[in-house]
């Protein structure tokens, strides 16, 4: 069984879709192991996003990920991370289809409401950034 690390993006916590977005995962039949509503320090988002240091849109990005308050949870399924990303479809929402929730819920690339790891590698750094072991629920 796999994990991921999802992320309501600001954008879409303001917008009022956590309920609507929470929802699709739950349809899948994945299960929620953790979560945190929370706002994220500038360090903390500089840890996410390292790879991201040093591209045009670095700044903006940790600007707008510590702008408001987020939800960050650990999501276990089999298949999860690819399949969590398939559901939410590529980065940029002017490539999303509708039915995925990019295409369903966003226009633009820096404003594309939920964050999803990318590889197990990435998902299993990103857990531990955000969550200690105790938070993670096991019942
Ligand atoms: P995240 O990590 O937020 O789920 O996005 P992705 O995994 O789908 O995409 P990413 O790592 O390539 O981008 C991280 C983050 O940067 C923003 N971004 C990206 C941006 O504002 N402008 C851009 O041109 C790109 C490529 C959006 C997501």
């Amino acid at each position: 069984m796999q994990q991921t690390f999802l992320m309501i993006k600001p954008d879409a916590v303001r917008r009022g879709l956590i309920g609507q977005i929470l929802s699709r995962f739950e349809s899948k039949g994945f299960r929620m192991v953790a979560g945190k509503f929370m706002v994220i320090s500038e360090e903390l988002a500089k840890k996410h996003y390292h790879e991201h240091e040093g591209m045009p849109y670095y700044h903006d990005l940790i600007t707008f990920m510590t702008s408001g308050p987020v939800f960050a949870m650990v999501w276990e399924g089999e298949n999860i991370v690819n399949l969590a990303r398939l559901m939410m479809g590529p980065t940029d929402p002017e490539r999303a289809t509708p039915g995925t929730i990019r295409g369903d819920f966003a226009t633009l690339v820096n404003r594309n409401v939920i964050h999803g790891s990318d590889s197990i590698e990435n998902a299993e750094r990103e857990i531990h950034l955000f969550f200690s072991d105790s938070e993670r629920i096991n019942k």
